[in-house]
């Protein structure tokens, strides 16, 4: 089970690592792969992560979801 999270506002692979970090907290998130090229990011869980606990953990990190698959 996997989404694919595409992001606004990465610019250096800092910001990759933070939102790496801020995925990695919510609860259900196994793995997290963030790509600064793509501005995406790819989370593997355990059990369904809500789109919106999504968005709410990439916004406190200061950047924007801007679509959710
Ligand atoms: Mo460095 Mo990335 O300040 O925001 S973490 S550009």
């Amino acid at each position: 089970m996997t989404k694919t999270i595409f992001i606004e506002g990465m610019t250096c692979n800092n910001c990759v690592h933070h939102v790496e970090a801020a995925l990695k907290e919510i609860a259900g998130v196994k793995s997290v792969k963030a790509d600064l090229a793509e501005k995406k990011a790819v989370i593997e869980m355990s059990q369904d992560v809500d789109d919106q606990d999504i968005k709410n953990a990439i916004d406190e990190a200061g950047y924007q979801v801007k679509e959710i698959q």
